[in-house]
């Protein structure tokens, strides 16, 4: 919004000519996001708080949960607004990206919130059913595809980290594989989100990871030069990206252990699927699986650790799924368990950002 206000008049302020800079509006997307969240977050804690929004703890799970029974949930509202506040004023709303991606957070927020509301409701830890989860989900993913498969500079094909010459074209198959990458990002996150701060520290990580792959990819000189595929106009979602990263900044300090508030699934599910639709439009959808590694990761030991206890008749590979619980059981104190899988998504993240280079 600003960006479409003001850099207009830098031919009478020339200082103003600075909005034209994705540089420039990403870091300061970025400070507004993490300043609303800073700011706004004891006043939504409290407002959770009276609201009795407060967490339902399952039983079965590792015994030191018990004691977060109550602490407010449906933290995601602060994260999913203050990114759409600041997107709203930082980027180029003349932009079809920029509305995809929001469209997708708000939506995949919706649902969370859907979720999390009808837990509040019914007074239990499950809210919506897993089968009407996944398919409002897949519902909006494909949408989502859609709007991204409809744009004029749209490529089918994928592009494999490390390997520049081998970019398999999906044809019709892209919708359903776009699609895919939403809702199994949305999900990924969704589960990681169990101990405090494991999931929106790791989240800004990746957000961070992007912003810099998003800008690369719409910049047509940088693109050329690393050989990464030129995607016009996805650089603003730079701009995106750095509200997602500056906000989960912003609610880390509340969430860091001991957490004041949960995200909750209005943020879990919005985040996972934003981080999606990013991968998507900037045609490094397979990378997300380094740049999430850690959500893979999580999402994998539910996989197996599920697979495999139907398999055997209820033998188990970890002590419990997802994979932080197997540590937590281990005895790992809850605050070893995070910053060890923090440290493990920052490595990926390098990792991922070395592919710029390795191909
Ligand atoms: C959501 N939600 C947390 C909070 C957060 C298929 C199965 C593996 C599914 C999985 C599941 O339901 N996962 C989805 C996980 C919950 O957090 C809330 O949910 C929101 C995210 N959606 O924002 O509102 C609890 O996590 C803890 N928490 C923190 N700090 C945070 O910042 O401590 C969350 C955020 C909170 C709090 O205790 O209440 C959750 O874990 O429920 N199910 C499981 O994860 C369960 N695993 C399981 O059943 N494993 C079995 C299966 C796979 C065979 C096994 O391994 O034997 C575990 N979760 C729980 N108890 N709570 C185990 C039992």
């Amino acid at each position: 919004m600003l960006y479409l206000l003001l850099y207009p008049l830098h031919t009478v302020f020339s200082v103003l000519n600075v909005f034209r800079y994705i540089t420039f509006r990403t870091i300061y997307a970025s400070l507004t996001a993490f300043f609303i969240c800073f700011l706004l977050g004891p006043w939504v804690i409290r407002k959770l708080a009276a609201l009795q929004v407060g967490q339902y703890i399952r039983e079965d799970g590792p015994q030191s949960h018990l004691g977060k029974a109550g602490t407010p949930t449906m933290g995601g509202v602060l994260i999913v607004g203050a990114v759409t506040v600041s997107t709203f004023l930082w980027s180029d709303l003349g932009n079809p990206y920029v509305w995809i991606a929001l469209f997708v957070l708000v939506g995949f927020g919706g649902i969370g919130f859907i979720d999390d509301y009808l837990m509040q409701i019914k007074k239990q830890s499950r809210g919506l059913g897993v089968k009407s989860k996944l398919l409002l989900q897949t519902a909006l993913a494909l949408v989502a595809g859609g709007l991204v498969v409809a744009h004029p500079q749209f490529s089918a094909e994928v592009t494999i980290p490390f390997l520049k010459t081998v970019t398999p074209d999906l044809g019709w198959g892209y919708l359903p594989f776009a699609a895919l990458v939403i809702v199994g990002a949305s999900n990924a996150v969704n589960l990681t989100d169990g101990l405090d701060g494991l999931a929106i520290g790791p989240m800004s990580i990746a957000a961070a990871t992007y912003m810099i792959f998003a800008y690369v990819a719409g910049h047509v000189k940088i693109a050329q030069y690393l050989q990464i595929p030129y995607v016009p106009g996805a650089g603003e979602l730079a701009v995106f990206c750095g509200a997602i990263a500056g906000a989960g900044l912003g609610f880390l300090w509340f969430n860091a252990y001991p957490a004041e508030v949960f995200m909750g699934d209005t943020g879990s599910l919005s985040l996972g699927a934003a981080l999606g639709v990013i991968a998507v439009i900037t045609k490094q959808e397979i990378l997300l699986l380094l740049v999430g590694g850690l959500f893979v990761i999580e999402a994998l030991s539910v996989i197996f650790q599920v697979g495999f206890f139907k398999m055997t008749g209820g033998r188990r590979i970890f002590r419990m799924a997802p994979l932080h619980h197997h540590f937590e059981l281990k005895g790992w104190p809850e605050p070893k368990v995070i910053v060890r899988f923090w440290i493990i998504a920052i490595a990926l993240a390098l990792l991922a950002l070395s592919t710029l280079k390795l191909r």
